[in-house]
């Protein structure tokens, strides 16, 4: 099914509650109502990107305050998605501070990354700029179940944002992905100082995807001292809550995923966020370099729902059984 802008603006101008009312329905047509992903973020490249992202704190061409770190070794990493899985998690992402994968030794050690990360029965999932199809098909052999690859921000408000690299180039890697058959988990920012048309015009890119994407993160600008978007607006709370109905309703299959931005987030605003269809987060303290809210801290609020964590593989699973 494609939508037009139009189609996009529309449903995104309802009131709120019917929004959130519609997204429920739809995502209870589509998942598991009560149901939660679980995922572990990890940065096994840390900093020194040659990328100009605004918001970054890995950016050379920013001030943040950060520990560059050069690629992890496997068994470090293995070590740490072992400790997820206990935790509870059910999927890796493990992101590295790459404008794109280059051929040799270091993008070798991610393949057999995946590999152990996969072989743990762990959904993985990496995200190290772009990509060309050949690359994609090695993790694709290496058993990778997605690549995250954002957008970020609509087409229009892109430069604005970052000026190394084009929406274009973004999309082909997302392209060299679904060649690949990798699942596209690809979503974007909020507050980023983008108006609503921004807004709309990104959930229309994405849900106009094809494939759509199998997870959607969307990302709550963390500002981040030394980058040029430290003292951004903060952006209104509703406004989240509307992108994330939008985004279920439009993309209907898709886990969309809570990902920066959490720790400023009330419990009461997440529990509407997750009535709104969002249906996976990340857990631990950290995400890749800022902060994220304690492992405790988000299972006491999931208790307190009554929503229980989703096992890995699950929609394979489903189709498994659809299929016999
Ligand atoms: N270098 C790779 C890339 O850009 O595709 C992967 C790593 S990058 C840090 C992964 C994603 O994190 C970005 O696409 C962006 O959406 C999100 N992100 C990074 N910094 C953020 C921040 N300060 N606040 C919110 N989201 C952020
Ligand atoms: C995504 O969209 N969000 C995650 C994951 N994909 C890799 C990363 C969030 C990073 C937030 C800023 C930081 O911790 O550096
Ligand atoms: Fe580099 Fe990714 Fe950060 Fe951009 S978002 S500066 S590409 S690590």
């Amino acid at each position: 099914m494609t939508y037009t802008l139009e189609d996009v603006k529309a449903l995104y101008a309802r009131p709120l509650l019917d929004l959130v009312y519609e997204a429920a329905t739809v995502h209870r047509e589509n998942h598991t109502a009560n149901e939660m992903q679980m995922c572990t973020l990890l940065s096994i490249k840390t900093g020194g990107c040659t990328e100009d992202c605004g918001y970054c704190s890995q950016s050379v061409h920013n001030e943040a305050e950060l520990d560059k770190e050069i690629l992890m070794k496997t068994e470090d990493v293995l070590e740490q998605a072992r400790k997820a899985k206990e935790a509870g998690s059910t999927r890796f992402c493990m992101g590295a501070a790459w404008p794109k994968v280059l051929d040799g030794r270091a993008f070798d050690r991610v393949c057999d990354m995946v590999k152990g990360v996969s072989d743990m029965g762990m959904e993985s999932c990496v995200t190290l700029g772009m990509l060309t199809e050949e690359q994609a098909k090695k993790l694709a052999d290496a058993g990778l179940k997605a690549y995250n690859h954002n957008l970020d921000t609509s087409r229009e408000f892109y430069d604005k944002v970052v000026t190394t690299r084009s929406y274009d180039d973004r999309l082909d890697t997302l392209k060299n992905v679904a060649k690949a058959g990798i699942n596209a988990c690809c979503g974007g920012i909020l507050g980023l100082g983008e108006t609503e048309e921004d807004r709309v015009s990104l959930l229309h890119t994405l849900c106009n995807l094809d494939p759509q994407p199998e997870s959607v993160p969307i990302n709550m600008l963390v500002p981040v001292e030394g980058t040029p978007m430290a003292n951004n607006k903060r952006l209104d709370i509703f406004e989240w809550i509307r992108c994330i109905a939008v985004a279920r309703i439009l993309m209907p299959k898709a886990m969309v995923r809570l990902s920066a931005g959490r720790l400023e987030i009330s419990k009461e605003a997440q529990a509407m966020a997750f009535m709104a269809g969002a249906n996976a987060i990340f857990t631990g303290e950290k995400l890749l370099t800022t902060a994220n809210p304690e492992k405790d801290v988000d299972y006491e609020l999931l208790g307190e729902l009554g929503i229980k964590p989703r096992a890995p593989y699950k929609d394979e699973e489903s189709e498994t059984v659809k299929a016999a």
